[in-house]
């Protein structure tokens, strides 16, 4: 394609066809997108962001895709939803207002390592491409590798698991990168990241039964975020916290960015519920894409109309 306009949204697409999407993106709507590095992964790729501003020191609201790598709807959501952003900006009133307060980020491929492999030999690889010294298993699960609850019971100490904690607190470079963002960016007020599959919208926390203090509010908008999703093709999800709704998980993203103060910290599961699981036909991207937009939208405008 050589714009935008001819990207083909219905399909899956490599890194390459993910890197020059974000590229002509960029270029078509400079006033509006730019791409940062945050960092660069295990094998050296470069972790890029797209930031989406129309003016200087906003508090932001982040989004994440792809960092367990086989979870491929999720970057593909995230591709059509970049190009609603910049097709709505300026049309749609409540979207406007967002991002004439708000800066949205979106990494669309948080672990490039491990979606690079799950293209060229393992469909089903979660983790990241690190080496583990003293085991023939490679790689770390980046959604157990966060500083809150880290190696506890809901993650695993053996480097073969798929859940494998690391050798330490933020040791995964796609990891530490997204922690020295958040830190220094400092006014981030809503974190978003987005997993397959099981139709859930999960808040925290993951690591211990202890309810969040603003539990009440983060179910009230997961409820209504979940209400709005089911609308457009009646997709059902369940919500709750992390370890009531799917299990105890230790050492997840979400449980650190609300511990860092950032209060509308959520996790989507997307479809489905396991019929095809992360082998989710091409065919169901746009329409998860669409239900899952209006999900972000009620968690944009809430944090918004919220501001703390
Ligand atoms: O998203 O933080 C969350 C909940 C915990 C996820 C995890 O285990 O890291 C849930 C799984 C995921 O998206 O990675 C669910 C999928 C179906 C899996 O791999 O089991
Ligand atoms: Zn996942």
């Amino acid at each position: 394609p050589r714009s935008t306009d001819d990207f083909v949204y219905t399909a899956y697409h490599d890194l390459n066809s993910i890197n020059s999407f974000m590229d002509m993106l960029v270029a078509e709507n400079s006033n509006l997108v730019s791409k940062i590095e945050i960092g660069k992964s295990y094998e050296g790729r470069s972790l890029d962001v797209l930031k989406f501003s129309t003016g200087a020191n906003r508090p932001g609201i982040w989004i994440d895709t792809g960092i367990h790598s086989r979870e491929w709807i999720t970057p593909a959501s995230a591709i059509w939803s970049a190009k609603k952003i910049v097709t709505d900006y300026g049309r749609d009133p409540v979207l406007t207002d967002i991002l004439n307060n708000y800066d949205i980020f979106l990494e669309i491929i948080a672990n490039p390592d491990g979606f690079v492999y799950t293209h060229s030999n393992d469909r089903m690889w979660r983790k990241t491409r690190k080496p583990n010294p003293g085991s023939s298993c490679v790689g770390v699960d980046p959604n157990r590798n966060w500083e809150i609850g880290f190696g506890g019971p809901g993650a695993s100490s053996n480097p073969c698991s798929q859940t494998y904690h690391g050798p330490s607190v933020h040791s995964e470079p796609e990891v530490k990168a997204i922690v020295d963002f958040v830190k220094s960016h400092g006014k981030l007020k809503a974190f978003v990241s987005i997993h397959s599959y099981s139709q859930m919208l999960l808040y925290p926390y993951g690591y211990t039964r202890t309810s969040a203090k603003d539990q009440v509010e983060l179910h009230e908008l997961a409820r209504k975020a979940v209400s709005e999703l089911q609308s457009l093709h009646n997709t059902a999800y369940t919500y709750g916290s992390v370890i009531t709704t799917i299990y105890q998980a230790d050492g997840i993203t979400v449980d650190w960015t609300y511990e860092q103060g950032i209060k509308y910290s959520y996790t989507f599961e997307l479809r489905d519920t396991g019929r095809y699981g992360f082998l989710l036909p091409a065919d169901q991207i746009i329409p998860t894409a669409e239900e899952t937009w209006l999900a972000l939208m009620a968690i944009m405008e809430h944090t918004k109309n919220n501001p703390y």
